[in-house]
């Protein structure tokens, strides 16, 4: 057996159960196929090997008392990946689908998109099965008071800075930081997504989605197009979407679908400025359902489908797909009918959203893919601009940020871009992305010897 394929097995076999990581390990870990020619020492040093085992994964109790004052008890995680090339990034994710083997395939993404962005960032995840949907402010405040006060003993401005991430947007960063401060007495860059007011970067929150957008928008000139009046489908609603919404209005496409875990929207006439505010107000400050937009702009409305379904079942026509919701939401049945209604560009907002059939179904018929791990690499960019403006004690513009993130996202591009052309497979973004964030990473624990 190959080298890569002994590893993935070992994880298959150590690390049973855990799906979510060993499909995040086979689709890097499979890309990486040709460094092993040029790297033997890699192999000799077995990086290979040392890379899919976590420095340290923490799991923790979580207790606390809801408003009817029964005690109630969280699941907690912090799995500290790889901090070779920087302290250990990444978010937080409160859902209760999370558990150590999701937790575990977001802090392996993190380690090769920190990388990326040409930041100096380990990799990490962490979050908790906590559900803040449906919950007071109060009692998601005494979760987060809860969840920090395990949290603080492990993390540091340069040892492990989380962020947010599913579940875990301005409120939540705030009870957090909040609770940090109280307990260990120091205002440090501890957590990133933090409020203007108490050290937070302006662009933080629309990174993500601008950087997305950015991301499609440099696929597409590769083949001398762009997204001005494209049609184009977001999943969900969040935080990612919203910003996805944003950019791709200001660039001049239509945005003709959004989804929520209730349901879909489809808004033939296009998501403008205005109903982009009234779903910003929905979902940040009221917390409400998708379905409410439809009853507002009176649109169609799918109940409990997901959006790439809807596309499939009504042959809805789109030029441009941005997954912005969860892992694996994407299959291949939904990725070929999107290829078949005339989709020819994917940007993952999310985190590993397309399986990995629907990744050849993509690949095989020409579509342009870009890769979680480098289409949504602006977020964690703009944490790393935070940390940097922490540490100097300064606040750039809203023009300054912008400006940076859109040249990482346009480098992201390249470096994927040419990675791909240096190891056989021009346009493969998956295979550049992969490599080009390995290799930074590899050289690294190269240097250090056998830790
Ligand atoms: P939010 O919590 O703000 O929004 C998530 C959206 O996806 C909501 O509309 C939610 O619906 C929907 N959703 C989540 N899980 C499911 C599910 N299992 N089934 C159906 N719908 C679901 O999260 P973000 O926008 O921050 O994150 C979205 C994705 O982007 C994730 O994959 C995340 O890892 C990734 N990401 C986020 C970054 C960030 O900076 N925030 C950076 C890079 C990647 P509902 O509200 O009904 O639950
Ligand atoms: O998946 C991700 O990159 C994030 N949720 C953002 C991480 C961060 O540290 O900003």
């Amino acid at each position: 057996m190959g080298v890569i394929q002994d590893v993935i097995e070992k994880v298959n076999e150590k690390d049973r159960g855990q799906v979510e990581f060993l499909q995040a390990v086979k689709e890097v870990l499979t890309t990486l196929e040709p460094t092993i020619i040029k790297h033997p020492d890699f192999v000799k040093a077995k990086i290979y090997e040392r890379i899919v085992v976590p420095d340290r994964a923490i799991l923790f109790r979580v207790p606390w008392v809801d408003d009817s004052g029964e005690v109630q008890i969280n699941r907690g995680f912090r799995v500290q990946f790889n901090n070779a090339i920087g302290p250990y990034k990444g978010g937080l994710r409160f859902h209760p689908s999370v558990n150590l083997g999701i937790i575990k395939f977001l802090g392996f993404e993190q380690i090769f998109k920190n990388s990326l962005t040409t930041l100096p960032m380990g990799g990490a995840k962490g979050g908790s099965d906590f559900d803040p949907k449906g919950k007071s402010d109060n009692e998601v405040m005494r979760f987060c008071q809860a969840f920090m006060r395990e949290l603080f003993r492990h993390i540091g401005p340069d040892t492990d800075v989380p962020a947010g991430d599913i579940g875990v947007g301005a409120r939540e960063i705030g009870y957090l930081y909040g609770y940090y401060l109280k307990i260990v007495n120091q205002n440090a860059s501890v957590l990133t997504g933090k409020g203007l007011e108490f050290g937070g970067s302006l662009i933080r929150p629309e990174a993500t989605g601008y950087g997305a957008t950015y991301f499609a928008a440099e696929m597409l000139a590769t083949r001398g197009l762009d997204i001005k009046d494209k049609v184009v489908v977001v999943s969900g609603s969040g935080n990612v979407a919203q910003y996805t919404v944003e950019k791709v209005i200001q660039l001049g496409g239509k945005v003709i679908g959004l989804s929520d875990s209730n349901g879909v929207i489809i808004d033939e006439a296009g998501i403008d400025s205005k109903k982009l505010d009234y779903l910003l107000d929905l979902k940040n400050y009221r917390r409400g359902r998708i379905s409410e937009y439809a009853e507002k702009f009176k649109v169609l409305y799918y109940a409990d489908k997901s959006i790439w379904d809807v596309i499939r079942e009504q042959s809805i026509k789109l030029d441009i797909a941005f997954p912005s919701s969860h892992e694996n939401e994407i299959e291949s049945v939904n990725a070929q009918a999107m290829v078949n209604n005339g989709c020819f560009c994917v940007s993952e907002g999310a985190n590993m959203p397309s399986t990995m059939d629907a990744i050849e179904v993509f690949q095989d018929n020409n579509v342009l893919f870009g890769p979680g791990k480098a289409a949504n690499a602006g977020g964690v960019a703009v944490s790393g601009l935070e940390m940097s403006q922490n540490s100097m004690r300064i606040s750039w513009s809203r023009e300054e940020v912008d400006q940076k993130l859109f040249v990482i996202m346009k480098n992201i591009h390249k470096m994927s871009l040419e990675a791909s052309e240096v190891y056989g497979k021009k346009g493969d973004y998956l295979m550049g992305a992969n490599i080009a964030g390995f290799l930074k990473v590899a050289k690294a624990m190269m240097a250090y010897g056998i830790i």
